[in-house]
């Protein structure tokens, strides 16, 4: 059994690094390189470290949030007020905030979608998503990006198919691609396992455990289409069920994790790049993010004096590509294995938001153990 104590570290630990994954990697995202060396990830951090000794606030820097973050505080901010889904309301937390504050890095599609929402005053809350790119649905890492909170909202049920339910409504208010709405399961499944896990990290009992539960998902999901199939048959123009995305399930990805994240020696960015991916696509970022938390349990060269947590963002950052999503993702993985305890307050320090992601966490922690 764990500790209440541990818990709620953990909970921290997981809100709290998905903030500093989104803040310190989006230093690197607009540079879309196919890797970053260690070393310059490590300048930068070295400058977010020495910004946090500062004791004059007004002339210390503060490295700010994008939409990862954003959209994450407003899945917290909603699951908690509601205490569960209300799928009007998270929508809308979506599009004002949206309106709000424009400048946080948005993706270009998805700013239709709270677009819509609000002209449509959250009537149908679902349409605009599913109305995007010809019907099929956005397939970017939008979902994945944000779905830390719904892990830790779920905690209590320990039950994958509660969490699958969830999981999949938040994000089909913005993302309703099959590899999207996947992407964020995994991500989401990776930060429930991560919150349960104690111990030394095993990474193939980590990745066989996803992949059971990706297995269930995927066979549900195939039972799903045949039946929709056969419906199909007998009125061909009603359903649209395909699109030309290239579909590689991602129980296969799995092993690919698995693979990249026992090779010894290990593998260069570039060739984590290349096998994994770094990109926008929900199925070419998620991977790379369970990859980062899990090799970040090995020794790394370069990174001897780091612990798990700080090696876990450095080395997703230097991945290269989507460096605020893929860092944040990992860092809420990361945060929910190791703890609250083994983030740097410096690194707390120079972040935008902390404070609120543990208000966040403490609540969240709350309906988690109330007896309601
Ligand atoms: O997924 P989304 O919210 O973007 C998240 C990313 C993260 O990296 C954030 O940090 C931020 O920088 O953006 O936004 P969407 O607009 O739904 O998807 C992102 C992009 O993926 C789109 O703008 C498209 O370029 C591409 N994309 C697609 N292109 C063609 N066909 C997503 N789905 C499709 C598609 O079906
Ligand atoms: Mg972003
Ligand atoms: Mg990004």
């Amino acid at each position: 059994m764990m500790s209440g104590e541990t818990l709620i570290s953990k909970f921290k630990g997981a809100l709290v690094g998905a903030v500093l994954g989104d803040c310190i990697g989006s230093i690197f995202e607009g540079l879309w390189a196919k890797s970053i060396a260690i070393e310059k990830v490590l300048k930068k951090v070295d400058k977010v470290e020495s910004e946090a000794e500062k004791t004059d606030d007004e002339d210390r820097k503060i490295w700010e949030y994008t939409d990862d973050t954003a959209m994450a505080r407003s899945v917290a901010k909603s699951l908690i007020e509601k205490k569960g889904l209300d799928p009007k309301h998270m929508a809308q937390m979506f599009s004002e905030e949206y309106f709000k504050e424009p400048f946080r890095g948005y993706g270009g599609g998805v700013i239709t979608v709270f677009t819509k929402l609000k002209e449509s005053h959250y009537l149908d809350p679902f349409r605009p998503a599913a109305e995007q790119f010809d019907g099929c649905g956005s397939y970017g890492n939008g979902g994945a990006m944000r779905i830390v909170p719904a892990s830790l909202f779920a905690y209590k049920e320990n039950d994958p198919k509660t969490l699958t339910g969830l999981v999949e409504q938040v994000t089909k208010l913005t993302h309703t691609h099959p590899s999207a709405v996947d992407g964020a399961l995994l991500q989401s499944y990776a930060v429930d396992l991560a919150l349960r896990g104690s111990g030394e990290l095993k990474i193939e009992s980590f990745c066989d455990e996803l992949q059971k539960r990706m297995k269930e998902r995927e066979e549900s999901e195939a039972k799903k289409d045949k039946k929709k199939k056969g419906k199909e048959e007998d009125q061909p123009d009603m359903i649209k069920t395909s699109s030309d995305f290239p579909s590689l399930a991602y129980t296969e990805i799995i092993d690919e994790i698995k693979k990249c994240a026992l090779q010894d020696p290990i593998p260069t960015s570039e060739e984590i790049s290349e096998r994994l991916g770094t990109d926008i696509a929900a199925y070419r970022s998620v991977p790379a993010a369970v990859y980062s938390f899990l090799r970040a349990s090995t020794d790394i060269n370069k990174l001897e004096g780091r612990n798990p947590f700080e090696k876990t963002i450095i080395l997703a950052i230097s991945l290269g590509g989507d460096t605020d999503t893929i860092a944040t993702m990992a860092g809420a993985i990361a945060g929910a294995w190791y703890g609250l305890e083994t983030i740097p307050q410096s690194w707390q320090r120079s972040c935008e938001a902390v404070d609120d992601a543990l208000t966040f966490a403490t609540e969240l922690h709350k309906i988690n153990t109330s007896d309601e």
